[in-house]
């Protein structure tokens, strides 16, 4: 799916700012048209930004069920006789929207963007009221899934299998966007390396012509000379001498698409930006241009504090910086797709993606003290995680790949974190779902971050996959404070997995760890238990050839809801939520830029 963007035939106007909001504890809103008039109340609410730390009261942090977002606006004079698109770059989890008393779109999933053509619905250069509903119910039906336990006294609780926030709202830009009514739809960029060549094959989707040609043109990023041209909607350039994406150096190339009417006049114009850049995998070699590559750097999450989960391009740079600062050359997208703005920021800097869904909590096993479970349940059912689910992961699965598929930077589509695969009905849930990745991208490997108890003589589905990315906590969930044994198990397992002949990345290893807590003796808790917590995974990973990367969990310390072993969220971090360096983050540095 692509971006807006403006070009010489393309316009579009962000609606971040200023929303009118309304929480709809009684969902009485659907049933009275809210949409049709101004929203009861008062309250603003920004956009982007999650509503639940915005308002301070305990109703808006924890509400169930409706919230609703409405705003006016003005559009543009300029776009007559244009095709209107109204936009949304995420609603966590779903929503439905209106121009005035139309409504024009729904959608299910809370990273990835949805559209409505909304030209029958507006007049340029007048006014249309833009209402939405952004609903924060997670079920067996929704990825992450949950389900909402009613008490008795009539309160309704979210209940979640995941260790974060069920942060919700408008997260992303809203845009409306105008294409001229013939235009470019989609555009598919693979590349491959052949010496000093650049291959690079192209499919270009165009929609509202009939007779029209394509033809494309690439030059670099940065406005440089053309180095290619083809024409058709489908083909194949060669771009000499060519620089190639690699970790550290994002070189980068846009394949300009025309779009030409039978008078020969170009009608639409799209540039699709992309890397060339080769991904692989030999034996437990993972390599980027042929070169095996290591993976340095954390699990990471859109979290800040008031924002929630809002994109903010302040927090954006700062962590990228900070990246680069610490040495890492890598992050997972955990648990969920991040803004795009993220991806193409990684893609101009070189940053390595393992790009996740959002299915995570897939998996009632966990359960207990962390995650607050209510009752014990079954991961596969028909009342649980069953075929509808699964229907609803494809889903997902099918909109991240359409978004994120000419991002040079993601490197790894991860279609799950932690899911139950021990469970042997692990298997027939998730062998369509990986073949349905492949069949979307055949040019990526495909894994997920596989959970702590499916070791490899338990786990069902591993084989299945092309890496192996597992999270592991001896020394802090089991093990605890006990590094020396700690050592030994992860040892084994490791020389274990290492059978598998497939590259590893440990995706997630680490300890909470209160900022300012000290320990002579290294006890949990303390700066110093990190540090050396860290320093124990790194010894042995660098004892064993298939480990192929290291991402700690976590970067920053973020927020979770309550629980007796979550102090204020989650504290994981090698950084702060505020982002300053805890004692872990300088050693991490030293081994990172090779200066231990
Ligand atoms: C893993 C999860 C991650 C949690 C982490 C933890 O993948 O989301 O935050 O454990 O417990 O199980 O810190």
């Amino acid at each position: 799916m692509l971006a807006p963007r403006d070009t010489p035939t393309r316009e579009r106007t962000s609606l971040n700012g200023l929303w009118r909001f309304a929480l709809d504890p009684g969902a009485a809103g659907r049933g009275a048209r809210w949409w049709a008039g101004p929203l009861p109340g008062e309250a603003e609410m920004p956009v982007p930004a999650s509503f639940n730390d915005v308002i301070p009261d305990r109703a808006v942090r924890d509400h169930v069920g409706d919230v609703w977002y409405q705003r006016v606006v003005r559009v543009p004079r300029g776009w007559d006789g244009g095709r209107v698109v109204l936009r949304f770059d995420a609603a966590t989890h779903r929503a439905t929207a209106w121009i005035d008393d139309e409504r024009v779109v729904e959608h299910e999933g809370g990273y990835t963007p949805f559209e409505a053509d909304v030209t029958a619905h507006v007049r340029a250069g007048e006014e249309a009221r833009i209402t939405v509903v952004v609903n924060n119910v997670l079920s067996w039906t929704s990825i992450p899934p949950g389900y909402v336990q009613e008490l008795d006294d009539g309160r309704r609780v979210q209940q979640y299998f995941h260790d974060f926030f069920n942060y919700a709202g408008l997260h992303r830009t809203v845009w409306l966007y105008a294409t001229p009514p013939a235009y470019v739809e989609d555009v598919t960029v693979t590349t491959d390396l052949d010496g000093a060549y650049g291959l690079v094959a192209y499919r270009a989707r165009v929609a509202g012509a009939t007779g029209h040609a394509v033809r494309v043109a690439v030059r670099e990023d940065g406005g440089g000379e053309v180095v290619a041209r083809a024409e058709g909607a489908e083909g194949a350039v060669r771009i000499p001498g060519v620089r190639a994406w690699r970790p550290g150096e994002g070189n980068l190339y846009v394949l300009d698409v025309e779009v030409v009417d039978p008078a020969g006049e170009v009608v639409d114009s799209y540039p699709q930006t992309f890397g060339v850049r080769t991904v692989a995998i030999d034996g437990e070699r993972f390599l980027i241009n042929g070169e095996p590559f290591y993976f340095k750097g954390f699990g990471k999450h859109e979290d800040a504090a008031l924002r929630g989960r809002g994109h903010d391009p302040v927090t954006m740079v700062h962590d990228f910086e900070l990246l680069r600062w610490i040495g890492a050359n890598s992050f997972r997208t955990s648990h969920y797709p991040y803004d795009e703005a993220v991806l193409d920021y990684a893609d101009r800097h070189g940053v390595v993606v393992i790009d996740e869904t959002a299915a995570v909590g897939l998996n009632l096993n966990v359960g207990g003290g962390i995650l607050n479970q209510a009752e014990p349940l079954t991961t596969y059912s028909d009342e649980t995680i069953s075929s509808r689910t699964q229907a609803v992961h494809r889903q997902a699965i099918e909109e991240l790949v359409a978004r994120d598929k000419n991002h040079p930077c993601v490197v790894v589509w991860s279609i799950a974190n932690e899911p139950d695969s021990i469970q042997p009905e692990a298997r027939a849930y998730f062998e369509p779902l990986v073949a349905e990745t492949r069949r979307l991208d055949p040019t990526r490997p495909v894994g997920f971050a596989n959970f702590m108890l499916a070791t490899p003589d338990r786990d069902v589905v591993s084989d299945l996959f092309d890496v192996l990315l597992l999270n592991r906590y001896y020394g802090w969930y089991a093990q605890t404070g006990d590094l020396d044994t700690a050592e030994q198990v992860l040892e084994a397992e490791l020389r274990e997995w290492a059978r598998r002949a497939r590259p590893i990345v440990m995706t997630e290893y680490g300890a909470d760890t209160q900022p300012g807590l000290h320990s002579v003796t290294s006890d949990p808790w303390s700066e110093e238990f990190q540090t050396d917590l860290l320093a124990m995974y790194h010894r042995v990973f660098d004892r064993i050839e298939a480990v192929a990367g290291e991402q700690i969990w976590h970067f920053a310390d973020f927020a979770t809801r309550s629980g007796v072993s979550r102090v204020d969220g989650n504290k994981k971090g090698v950084f702060t939520r505020d982002r300053r360096p805890k004692a872990a983050a300088h050693a991490l540095r030293r081994r990172w830029r090779g200066e231990a």
